[in-house]
C-alpha cells in the first residue's frame, strides 16, 4: 500500500549538519556503526521543529501505571488479523520517512542502543478483553526527533509486515508513554506479540497498537487509508 506521496529530499552533509545541529562530526545514518550512532543520538536535544519540540519539552500528562505484582501474563490474548510474519532481527530495518529532513533506516541493534523505557499499563481490546502488561522499548518521540520532522507534520502512519496499517495524531505519537516496544513482561518481545517492534501505549485502544512495524511515515495530512480497522468503520482516534 502506498500511503504517502513521499517527498524525500536528500540533504547534503552540510545541510544535515545544519538541520540536526550536528557539527564537526562525520556521520552515516543507515548502516552506521554503533559508536557513531550514539554520537548522533546524543545530540537529540538540538533544535527541532517548534510544534514537536513543544510536545516533547512540555510532555503530556502521564497515565498512572501499575505495579509489577499487577501484571497479568496470561491475559494478553494474541489478536492478529492475518498470519504471523517471521522477521530476521539481523536483517530488520525500521524505515522512517515522509515529511522529515533526515529519513532513517535503523537496524535492530541501533534501536536497542537508544534509551530503554519501561512501563506497566493496561492493553484494552475492543473485542472485550484487557490485560496489564509491562512493555520495554524506545519512546516513539525519540525516533521522530531523530528523523527531524518538518513543521507541517501532523500525523504518523505505521506499516506492518503482515499488511496491517494504522495512523496516529502527532500529539499521541509524541506522548511519553507511546513506545516502540521490543520487550514484554521483562523478556524479549515474542513474535506473536509483534517482534521485532510494536507500538505500546496506554492512551489508545488495542487496534492502534501495530505489531511488526517496518515503516513509520510522517505526514501533513490524513489520507483516505487510515488504518486496517479504521477503514472498516472503527473510530480513528480510539483514545482510552
Ligand atoms: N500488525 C498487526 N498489528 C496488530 C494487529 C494485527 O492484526 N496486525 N491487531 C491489533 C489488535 S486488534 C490488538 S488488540 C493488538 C493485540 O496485541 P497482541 O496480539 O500482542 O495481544 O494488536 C493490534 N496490532
Ligand atoms: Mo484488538
Amino acid at each position: 500500500m502506498n500511503l504517502i506521496p513521499i517527498k524525500r529530499p536528500q540533504l547534503s552533509r552540510r545541510q544535515f549538519i545544519k538541520v540536526s545541529g550536528l557539527s564537526g562530526m562525520s556521520f552515516l545514518l543507515g548502516g552506521c556503526g554503533t559508536p557513531l550512532f550514539e554520537d548522533i543520538v546524543g545530540k537529540l536535544s538540538e533544535p527541532l521543529n517548534q510544534k514537536v519540540e513543544a510536545l516533547i519539552l512540555n510532555p503530556q500528562k502521564p497515565v498512572p501505571e501499575f505495579s509489577y505484582s499487577q501484571i497479568e501474563p496470561e491475559a494478553l490474548l494474541i489478536n492478529s488479523f492475518r498470519y504471523t510474519p517471521i522477521i530476521d532481527k539481523a536483517k530488520y530495518r525500521l524505515i522512517v520517512n515522509g515529511e522529515v529532513n533526515n529519513p532513517l533506516s535503523l537496524s535492530f541493534a541501533e534501536i536497542q542502543s537508544l534509551p530503554l523505557t519501561s512501563m506497566i499499563i493496561r492493553h484494552v481490546c475492543v473485542e472485550g478483553w484487557a490485560a496489564i502488561v509491562q512493555w520495554g522499548g524506545i519512546r516513539l518521540q525519540e525516533i521522530v526527533a531523530l528523523a527531524q520532522p518538518k513543521a507541517n507534520v501532523r500525523y504518523v502512519y505505521f506499516q506492518s509486515a503482515d499488511g496491517y496499517y494504522s495512523s496516529w495524531d502527532i500529539a499521541s505519537s509524541l506522548h511519553p508513554q507511546t513506545l516502540l516496544a521490543y520487550q514484554k513482561n521483562g523478556e524479549p518481545l515474542p513474535v506473536e506479540n509483534g517482534a521485532p517492534l510494536r507500538l505500546a501505549s496506554p492512551i489508545k485502544l488495542g487496534y492502534k497498537q501495530s505489531k511488526w512495524i517496518t515503516q513509520i511515515t510522517l505526514a501533513s495530512q490524513l489520507l483516505s487509508s487510515r488504518g486496517y480497522w479504521e477503514d472498516q468503520g472503527y473510530e480513528w482516534f480510539a483514545g482510552l
